[in-house]
């Protein structure tokens, strides 16, 4: 049979190749994953392992059989399987990891990171209890971590939070390390609000690879008790259902970008694709505090979370649906 005799030449090239063989060795990756396709086609073996099993053992011009076979020997191979957070799109349908599930909207597998510290001006911060609750890795404090590719690659969405505190100031080469994992599909997201104007100068570092910055002027203190309401959104994934999020003594967004939100003639959002990254810079912190979410019905807080975690977060990956609002 045509497929057997295959099987005796890859494991003829297979035992020849190492050492050698650069072409099993160059083309490798891809063949794997093609081949785990193929041999779901074929009612192969159960899941997972053909991406990682056959990869590893070059067998790039000897075709999917091989690869498959490799697969199924370790007791996986082929896909079809249920999702899980490991990187490969277990269940075939055109996305990496996308499980959920609570269906919070939150996917369960996203890997998010805060630069900087959490706010203190209310009370509560997002990225600890209400993330946490929603995917398995919660988020990470990369708090004044030197910004590198290898650090980077970690995650897929990055919010840089008060920049203030740091006891140096950000050099060429990480600014050039978020601007290339940008490029490449990461999701970059800035607040501010958090002291005087002289908490711009890191983020503003930061934004500068973006050609994007937050202007000195302080803007929207609240008057009473309550923040002071954002009312003028532009259609877009990350405004979508939302009329109304509260700010209070923010700066305007300022650069290039689409403008998503305004009050009273201040930008307070602004959204830029860049390569296949996004990012997002927002004019404040209070969309941080429980308090914003508990104690303002007339806020979409939840909702524009939801939005904005999932426009920043790599196309074909962790995308999950956001549910519809209670
Ligand atoms: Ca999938
Ligand atoms: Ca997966
Ligand atoms: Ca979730």
């Amino acid at each position: 049979m045509r497929r057997s005799y295959v099987l005796q030449l890859a494991t003829v090239i297979f035992v020849l190749a190492p050492g050698c063989g650069q072409d099993g060795g160059s083309a490798t990756g891809g063949s794997g994953a093609g081949a785990s396709v193929a041999s779901s086609g074929q009612g192969g073996a159960g899941q997972g392992g053909a991406g990682q099993g056959g990869a590893g053992q070059g067998g790039a011009n000897v075709g999917g059989s091989f690869v498959g076979s490799g697969g199924a020997g370790q007791g996986g191979g082929g896909g079809g399987g249920p999702e899980v957070c490991d990187g490969i799109d277990n269940d075939n349908d055109g996305t990496i990891d996308n499980v959920d599930v609570g269906k919070d909207g939150i996917c369960d597998c996203l890997r998010i990171a805060t630069l900087g510290l959490p706010g203190q001006w209310g009370s509560g911060d997002v990225f600890a209890t209400w993330l946490d609750a929603r995917s398995d890795n919660g988020a990470v404090s990369l708090n004044d971590q030197e910004l590198t590719k290898e650090l980077l690659d970690k995650y897929q969405v990055i919010v840089a939070q008060n920049l203030s505190e740091m006891n140096r100031t950000y050099s060429a080469a990480e600014v050039a390390a978020l601007s290339e994992w940008v490029q490449a599909g990461g999701g970059f997201m800035t607040l501010i609000g958090y002291g005087d104007p002289t908490e711009r100068t890191n983020v503003n570092t930061l934004l500068g690879a973006f050609t994007m910055s937050y202007g000195a002027q302080q803007i929207l203190p609240k008057g009473g008790s309550s923040t002071i309401p954002v009312t003028g959104w532009t259609a877009h994934p990350v405004t979508s259902g939302v009329t109304s999020i509260g700010v209070d003594n923010g700066y305007p967004v300022e650069g290039t970008g689409q403008t998503l939100a305004t009050e009273q003639g201040h930008v307070l959002l602004k959204a830029q694709e860049v390569g296949s990254g996004h990012v997002l810079v927002w004019g404040d912190e209070w969309i941080t505090y429980d308090s914003e979410w508990t104690g303002h019905p007339e806020y979409q807080l939840e909702l524009f979370w939801l939005n904005a975690i999932k426009w920043l977060t790599p196309a074909k990956n962790c995308q999950v649906d956001i549910p519809s609002p209670k």
